[in-house]
C-alpha cells in the first residue's frame, strides 16, 4: 500500500504541474466604488456584493448550530482529554511545576452536544436567569465554554466575554458595566472572583465548570457572598428534568459583548450581533481550502478572542471535529506535559489550527533549538534542506514540491511535522502581524500554508485574509468577502491614497461584519465608527496600510505610534521596534520618543540566556541577572547589537535609541504590560517605568 504520507506529496505535485505560477500574479482584490469619505477602496475579487451568510435561510449562530447538529448527528464534535494523573515536579533551582499526564480524547457527538446545549439553556431558566439578562463567561477554552455559549444563544441571552488573563479592575469594570447576573467560570477563575465578590453588585449566580468539585472554594464563596453557586453538570441536569422551549434571537440581536484588552485604560466592550459574527464565519469558510467534515481542529486560543470564536463556529457548522487543548500542553515538549506522554497535537493529529504569531514564533524557536542541540549531520542536513526549499519556494508555493523535496521531506521535515501531529494542512494566524521569517519557516518545515488575517474585534475579525496559495510574506492578503477596505489620506503622517507606486493611508473597514460599537460608550463609538450616505458602517482602525498591485494589503504603521521629534522627524515606534527585536539580546523592547527631545530611548527586556552566556564568556562577575542588567558593559554590548540591527534594517540615525535601559523581568500578560496577544501596552509600560524614562532625559 502506498504510504499516505507520500500521497500527501504527490497530490500537491500534481497541482503544481496544473497551476504552475498562475497564482502568483492573480488579482485577489479589485477596486470598488463605495460611499463615505473619499479614498482608495478594494473588495474581494470573487464576490460582487458583500457576503452576509453562506447558508441559505440561516441568520443566527443558534440556527446555524441547530441545523448542523441535525445534519451531522452521530459525528464527533467536541473532544476533551481525560486527566490520568497530575504530579508536581521540582526542578534544580527549587521551583515546582505541575505536570499532567493526559489520556486520549473523549468525544461528544453533534447530537449529544446539541442535547447538552438545550439542557443547559433550560437549566439557566430553572436557575432563575431572566429574559434580557446577560451572562458572562470567564474561563479558559474548553468544551463547556462552547456548550454554554450556544446554550445562551438559545435563550437569546447576550454573552459577555472576558479574557481570563484580565486583571481585577478590568474584570470588575466589565461585569459591572454589563450588569451581568449569571457568571460562568472555571476553577482558576473562581479563586479570582472570591477576592472581588463584594464589588460585583449585579451578579446573582455563579456556574463553575469543573465537575471534579472544589467544595472548599464553593463553600467559602457561598459564605462570603450572596451568590448561588452551581456546577455546570448540575445545570445540565436541572435542564434535563425541566425542559423549556427555546427563545431564539434574530440576526440583529446582540450575540456577544467582547471585552478587548485595549492598550490603554479600561477595556471596552464591543457589541457583536448574530449577523456580524455570521458574516465573519461565512467569510472564513471561503478562506480555508476544501474545509469539510473530515477536518479536525485543535482549539487552544482563548474563546474570548474573536478569531477562535469564529473558527470554532465554522468547524461546528461544517461537520468537523473540535479537540480542546491549551498552549501549555500543545506538544510533547510543552511545559505542563509529563515527560514521555503525549501533547494535545500528537494525540489529536489535527488538520487545521488557529494560532497567534507568538505561538508560531515559539514553535520556530523550539525547532531551531532542537536542530542546534542535535548538531552534526542532522543539523547540516536540516540547513541544506531548508536552503533548497527556500530558493524553490520563491516561485509558487506548490513549486516547492519537486522530486528532490520528497527526499527532504522524508529525511528532515517529516519529523518536524510530527511535532504538531503530522497532518496539519492549514494554519490560521491572526491577532498580530506574523514575521516574514516565521511564516517562511512554518511554510517550509510544516509544509502547510498559513492564512494570515488582519481584522479587529471591532470588525468582528472581518478585514483581510491571505489566500492559501499566496506565497508572499509580510502581507495580510485581500479583503474578506464580507469586507470592503478603504485607505484614506492621513496628510500629517505623510500617507496619501494618491501615493505611488502604492496607495497608502489609514485603513477603514466597511461591511456587515462591522460591529454596532462600544457598549455604553457612545462618545468613543462616534469617534471611530461612521455610517455613510449609503447606510454602510465603517470602522476607522488607526492602522496605516498600503495596497499592492494585486489588491493585497500590507500594514506599514500605526497612527498612534508615530511621534514627531523635536526637529520634526517622524519616528514610527512599531517599525523601529520590529527592526530592533531581532537582536539576540532582546526579549522585548519598547521605543520611546519624546516630542521635546531630538532622540529616542528604549526600554529593553534582556534575554537572560544570551546575555548571561556573553557575560560568562567575557568573565564578567555578577551576582544575579538583575545585577548583570545594571552593568555598564552589558548595556554597551546590547546597545551595540541594537545599532547593528538598525543598520541592517537601514534605520535613520534619529530612529536608533540613543540610550537604553536593560530590564531583567519578562513582560507577560499577567503583569499587564502586554496584551493576551503579546502586543506591548505602551501607556501602561510608560506609567510603570516612568522613573526610568525620565532618567533618560536628565542631564
Ligand atoms: C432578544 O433579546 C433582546 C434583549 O433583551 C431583545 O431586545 C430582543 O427583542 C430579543 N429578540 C427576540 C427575537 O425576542
Ligand atoms: C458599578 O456600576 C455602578 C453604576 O452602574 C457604579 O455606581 C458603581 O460604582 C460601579 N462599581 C464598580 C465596582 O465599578
Ligand atoms: C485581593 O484584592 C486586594 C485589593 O482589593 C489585592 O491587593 C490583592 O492582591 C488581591 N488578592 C488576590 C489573591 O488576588
Ligand atoms: C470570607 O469571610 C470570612 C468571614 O466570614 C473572612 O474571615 C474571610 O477572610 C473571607 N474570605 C475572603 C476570601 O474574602
Ligand atoms: C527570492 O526572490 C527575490 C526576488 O524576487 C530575491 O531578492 C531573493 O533573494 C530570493 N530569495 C531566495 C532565497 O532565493
Ligand atoms: C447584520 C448587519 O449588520 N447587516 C447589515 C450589513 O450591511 C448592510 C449594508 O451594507 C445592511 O443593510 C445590513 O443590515
Amino acid at each position: 500500500m502506498m504510504n499516505p504520507y507520500l500521497l500527501g506529496v504527490f497530490v500537491p505535485l500534481l497541482f503544481s504541474v496544473m497551476f504552475r505560477n498562475k497564482n502568483s500574479r492573480r488579482k485577489r482584490g479589485v477596486p470598488v466604488d463605495v460611499g463615505g469619505e473619499p479614498g482608495y477602496a478594494i473588495q474581494n475579487y470573487r464576490f460582487n456584493s458583500l457576503v452576509e451568510t453562506a447558508w441559505e435561510g440561516i441568520s443566527t449562530l443558534a440556527e446555524l448550530f441547530e441545523e448542523s447538529s441535525k445534519q451531522h448527528g452521530r459525528k464527533r464534535l467536541l473532544g476533551t482529554r481525560n486527566l490520568i494523573s497530575m504530579e508536581t515536579e521540582v526542578n534544580a533551582d527549587g521551583r515546582s511545576f505541575e505536570k499532567l499526564h493526559l489520556g486520549n480524547y473523549e468525544w461528544l457527538s453533534y447530537r449529544e452536544a446539541f442535547e447538552a446545549v438545550c439542557r443547559f439553556a433550560s437549566g439557566l431558566v430553572q436557575l432563575g436567569h431572566g429574559k434580557g439578562e446577560r451572562v458572562a463567561i470567564f474561563a479558559d477554552t474548553r468544551a463547556e465554554w462552547f456548550i454554554a455559549l450556544q446554550g445562551c444563544f438559545r435563550r437569546n441571552a447576550t454573552v459577555v466575554t472576558i479574557y481570563s488573563s484580565l486583571g481585577e479592575e478590568a474584570l470588575c469594570h466589565s461585569l459591572n458595566e454589563t450588569e451581568v447576573s449569571t457568571l460562568i467560570c472555571g476553577r482558576k477563575e473562581l479563586k479570582k472572583l472570591l477576592n472581588i465578590s463584594r464589588q460585583l453588585d449585579t451578579v446573582k449566580r455563579v456556574i463553575y465548570m469543573d465537575d471534579d468539585g472544589i467544595p472548599s472554594d464553593v463553600s467559602v464563596i457561598e459564605r462570603n457572598s450572596s451568590w448561588s453557586v452551581t456546577s455546570f453538570a448540575e445545570v445540565v441536569k436541572l435542564g434535563r428534568e425541566h425542559p423549556v422551549s427555546a427563545d431564539v434571537p434574530v440576526s440583529a440581536d446582540v450575540a456577544v459583548i467582547m471585552y478587548t484588552s485595549g492598550s490603554t485604560g479600561l477595556p471596552k466592550g464591543v457589541m457583536m450581533t448574530h449577523g456580524n459574527v455570521l458574516a465573519t464565519v461565512s467569510a472564513v469558510m471561503t478562506i480555508v481550502p476544501n474545509l469539510g467534515n473530515n477536518d479536525v481542529y485543535l482549539a487552544f486560543l482563548p474563546l474570548a478572542h474573536i478569531l477562535e470564536l469564529a473558527a470554532e463556529n465554522v468547524v461546528a457548522a461544517i461537520g468537523g471535529s473540535i479537540g480542546y487543548g491549551s498552549p501549555l500542553t500543545l506538544t510533547d515538549a510543552s511545559s505542563k506535559i509529563k515527560k514521555g506522554t503525549k501533547g494535545d497535537a500528537s494525540m489529536l493529529r489535527p488538520t487545521v489550527i488557529a494560532a497567534v504569531p507568538a505561538i508560531l514564533d515559539r514553535v520556530r524557536y523550539g525547532v531551531r533549538n532542537q536542530v542546534d542541540m542535535k548538531g552534526g549531520l542532522s543539523k547540516k542536513l536540516f540547513n541544506i534542506a531548508y536552503e533548497r526549499r527556500l530558493s524553490a519556494i520563491n516561485g509558487s508555493w506548490f513549486g516547492a514540491w519537486g522530486l528532490e523535496n520528497i527526499l527532504w521531506n522524508f529525511l528532515v521535515f517529516r519529523k518536524i511535522r510530527a511535532i504538531l501531529g503530522g497532518r496539519i494542512r492549514f494554519i490560521l494566524s491572526g491577532g498580530a502581524p506574523l514575521s516574514a521569517d516565521t511564516q517562511r519557516f512554518i511554510n517550509i518545515c510544516l509544509g502547510s500554508p498559513i492564512g494570515q488575517g488582519y481584522g479587529l474585534t471591532e470588525t468582528c475579525a472581518g478585514g483581510t485574509f491571505s489566500e492559501y496559495d499566496d506565497t508572499s510574506v509580510g502581507r495580510v492578503g485581500a479583503p474578506l468577502p464580507c469586507s470592503y477596505l478603504k485607505l484614506i489620506d492621513w496628510p500629517e503622517g505623510g500617507y496619501l491614497s494618491s501615493d505611488s507606486p502604492m496607495p497608502r493611508g489609514e485603513i477603514v473597514i466597511g461591511g456587515p461584519n462591522v460591529t454596532l460599537g462600544y457598549f455604553k460608550n457612545k462618545e468613543k463609538t462616534k469617534e471611530v465608527y461612521k455610517v455613510d450616505e449609503r447606510g454602510m458602517r465603517w470602522f476607522y482602525t488607526g492602522d496605516i496600510g498600503q495596497f499592492h498591485a494585486d489588491g493585497c494589503l500590507e500594514i506599514i504603521d500605526r497612527k498612534k505610534d508615530i511621534v514627531k521629534l523635536q526637529h520634526g522627524e517622524y519616528v514610527s515606534l512599531g517599525k523601529v521596534e520590529a527592526a530592533l527585536i531581532v537582536s539576540p539580546y532582546v526579549d522585548n523592547i519598547m521605543l520611546h520618543a519624546d516630542p521635546f527631545h531630538s532622540y529616542c530611548v528604549a526600554l529593553v527586556v534582556a534575554s537572560q540566556g544570551t546575555l548571561e552566556d556573553w557575560a560568562i564568556k567575557k568573565a564578567i562577575i555578577f551576582t544575579d541577572f538583575t545585577d548583570l542588567c545594571q552593568k555598564e558593559e552589558a548595556v554597551k554590548e546590547v546597545h551595540g547589537s541594537l545599532v547593528k540591527a538598525a543598520k541592517v534594517a537601514r534605520l535613520e540615525k534619529f530612529e536608533i535609541p540613543a540610550k537604553i535601559k536593560l530590564l531583567p523581568h519578562a513582560w507577560t500578560p499577567e503583569s499587564g504590560l502586554v496584551t493576551a496577544a503579546l502586543k506591548i501596552k505602551r501607556e501602561i509600560i510608560r506609567k510603570e517605568f516612568a522613573e526610568e524614562l525620565s532618567k533618560f532625559y536628565e542631564s
